[in-house]
């Protein structure tokens, strides 16, 4: 059986438990990093150097960073599902997968990280706000493409929505200000209906 380790709370642990629970695959997690610890022992890090979350082992095979787990899952578990078999559509998710991690999280992790982990007295509001700003010009890109497809990658759920999930159901539950991006959330509506996404994503993130 797979075994995930990271706590549930974590943007990225929540990719890998919602692609699992939307596959059927069993899994066994662990609890590890933040208040957990456990992420700087030998062990850990004989699995994943980073000393971050998340990590799996599969069948004896060792797996960190939470997109590279997501592909991986897709492509053993769910080739021609959440994993298109077709190249362009798979290409479409893959695209979404890397705009999420190399844009929408490095504009939003100062202002979710500032908000969401730090007390109100550390807080640097100028970083904040620079952050907010910078994630809304993210989000506006996803919000136009949404107008004409349901999905990321078209008319299915795919790893590309894998991965933008939990980074934009912080960004609409957080109390802060928004600009409208009604595309956005109709396709966070439809995400909101799958029970896989509401059981691991939908969830306190504090
Ligand atoms: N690029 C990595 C980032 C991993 C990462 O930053 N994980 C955070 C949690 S979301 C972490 O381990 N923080 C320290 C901790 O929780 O102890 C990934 O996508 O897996």
């Amino acid at each position: 059986m797979i075994r995930i380790w990271g706590r549930k709370n974590s943007v990225n642990v929540q990719k890998v438990l919602w692609c699992c629970d939307e596959l059927g695959i069993p899994y066994e997690r662990v609890d590890a990093g933040g208040a957990f610890g456990g992420t700087h022992e030998p062990e850990y890090l004989a699995m994943n150097p980073t000393g971050l979350i998340p990590t799996i082992q599969d069948d004896g095979f060792a797996l960190w960073e939470s997109n590279t787990i997501v592909r991986y899952l897709g492509a053993k578990y769910g080739a021609g599902s959440l994993w298109p078999q077709d190249p362009a559509t798979r290409a479409l998710a893959e695209k979404w997968m890397d705009y999420q991690l190399g844009t929408l999280w490095v504009a939003f992790r100062a202002a979710f990280l500032g908000l969401v982990r730090t007390p109100p007295e550390r807080r640097d509001p100028d970083q904040i706000r620079t952050s907010l700003e910078s994630t809304a010009e993210a989000l506006v890109i996803l919000d136009a493409h949404l107008a004409s497809e349901e999905y990321v990658a078209g008319a299915n759920l795919t790893v590309g929505d894998i991965a933008l999930g939990p980074t934009v159901y912080r960004w609409l539950n957080m109390e802060i200000e928004r600009p409208e991006m009604p595309k956005l959330e109709a396709w966070h509506d439809r995400l909101s209906t799958r029970s896989a996404y509401q059981k691991n994503v939908m969830v306190p993130f504090t």
